[in-house]
């Protein structure tokens, strides 16, 4: 199906090109005003050498940016966010002045079915065809039906991170759980490790997913009584959680904590740094025995974007295989880049815990998505969990 898919995408594209064919402004264009003249229309301005840029921290490999605006001469905003829903209630405000947004594909759903993205102008971005078709494959059917919104960023998965050494100290005589979810979640565990600190990403969607995992819900229901659930396992644990983190890496490699529910490459990240700064302590991403959660990140271009021309050549930039590869060696992300793959650092491609091995991958839980009444519901749970103290 999605050789069908690529075939047809690179017809249309010969065709296109056989007969000259321009491409149609965005939908959104405006109409023109009564009082313009009546001579032919003049042609659109081209657009200011500017490009706003939104995505999460730590995720670009230094030098990017500035190797973009050199080649092309557009000056490029790079603003961070934390969290999913940081980003979403931008989207939903509406006019967030960003071109280019990057949300998990969790939430990239309903921001499409909303309406908040403009579909790519695919002739605009020809290293697409580097992308796997698999992956593709796979976003096409869950999240953005004919990849018209979405190009992959990276992905990666929810787990937990050690500091084994503190672990291990805090731990005494007490052996590693075979399940490391236990490690956050389990009374008898956590007890042990609020000494050395144990720290949570700060947001609902991150949490409530994987406690529902742990006990062995959907991660991904949309029910409001697994909800509960979730709560009221959390709630035994409450009084253990050190910090709500958005600056996980630091907190990790700087010693504030020594176990976290945090993302792969960002605690591979933390581990790289306790390295460089000679510390003794090892710093670990583990694979829970019963699976991590995947998340999948995903540009998008928003519906007011004013430099959608400039956005396209970004992510096509982006999408050079030598491009995509850096991202991977640096960030300690897999991407979805095919073309990529060749150029991943041999340390990097065989880090378990960056390139997990086939069976564990099967045992990894895939993304989905949630109502928005579910992620109310959730962010609820979430807040009441939190302030439970
Ligand atoms: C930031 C990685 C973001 C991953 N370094 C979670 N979407």
């Amino acid at each position: 199906m999605m050789k069908k898919y690529l075939w047809s995408f690179a017809l249309s594209a010969v065709v296109l090109a056989g007969c000259g064919k321009k491409e149609e402004p965005p939908a959104a264009a405006p109409a023109p005003v009564a009082s313009a003249p009546a001579s032919a229309p003049a042609p659109a301005p081209a657009e200011e050498k500017v490009l706003n840029i939104y995505n999460w921290p730590d995720y670009v490999p230094e030098g990017m940016i500035a190797a973009f605006e050199k080649e092309t001469g557009i000056k490029v905003n790079y603003d961070t966010f934390e969290t999913n829903e940081a980003l979403h209630a931008k989207l939903v405000a509406g006019n967030t002045g960003y071109d280019i947004v990057v949300p998990g594909s969790v939430f990239a759903k309903p921001q499409i079915e909303g309406g908040m993205f403009q579909p790519l102008d695919k002739s605009k971005i020809k290293n697409l065809a580097n992308l796997d078709p698999a992956i593709m494959g796979t976003l096409a059917s869950k999240t953005d039906p004919d990849n018209k919104h979405l190009v992959p960023w990276a992905w990666g998965f929810t787990t937990v991170g050690i500091n084994k050494t503190k672990v291990a100290k805090a731990l005494g005589k007490m052996p590693m759980p075979e399940n490391a979810w236990d490690l956050v979640f389990k009374p008898e565990y956590t007890a042990k490790l609020k000494s050395c600190g144990i720290a949570y990403l700060d947001s609902p969607t991150e949490i409530i997913p994987v406690a529902l995992h742990y006990i062995g819900k959907e991660a991904y229901s949309n029910d409001p009584a697994d909800y509960k659930l979730a709560a009221d396992m959390l709630a035994k644990v409450r009084k253990d959680v050190r910090i709500f983190s958005s600056t996980m890496i630091d907190d990790i490699a700087g010693g504030k904590a020594c176990v976290a529910i945090g993302w792969s490459g960002d605690i591979n990240i933390a581990a790289g740094r306790a390295v460089e700064n000679k510390s003794k302590d090892v710093i670990e991403s583990l694979l829970p025995s019963t699976g991590a959660l995947i998340f999948f990140d995903t540009m998008a271009i928003t519906k007011d974007a004013k430099h959608p021309n400039n956005a396209a050549a970004f992510i096509d930039f982006y999408l050079r295989a030598e491009n995509a590869a850096l991202m991977t060696n640096t960030m300690n992300y897999p991407t979805a880049n095919k073309a990529a793959v060749e150029k991943i650092k041999p340390e990097i491609a065989g880090n378990k815990t960056i390139f997990v091995e086939a069976d564990y991958f099967a045992k990894m839980i895939p993304p989905s998505s949630f109502s928005n009444e579910a992620r109310e519901a959730m962010a609820t749970v979430y807040n009441g969990f939190k302030k439970g103290k």
